[in-house]
């Protein structure tokens, strides 16, 4: 196999894992699906302003308090 071909292969699989992700981020989290609160957390500041996922039910800014 040529280097060019596997690096075209690096390529997609590196397209096909961002897409991947991207989908999972579509879908609707809930505070068991983080680790940790700060993961939690950074999950819910980049989803931006409205909560579209609920992780902050009481609306002070923190998301999973729950969570260690
Ligand atoms: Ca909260």
């Amino acid at each position: 196999m040529r280097k060019t071909d596997m690096r075209g292969i690096i390529l997609l699989a590196t397209l096909v894992a961002t897409a991947g992700g991207a989908s999972a981020q579509g879908g609707d989290m809930d505070c068991s699906d983080f680790s940790s609160q700060a993961e939690a957390q950074a999950f819910f500041e980049r989803a931006g302003p409205g909560d579209p996922h609920r992780l902050d039910r009481d609306k002070d800014g923190i998301a999973c308090e729950t969570l260690g």
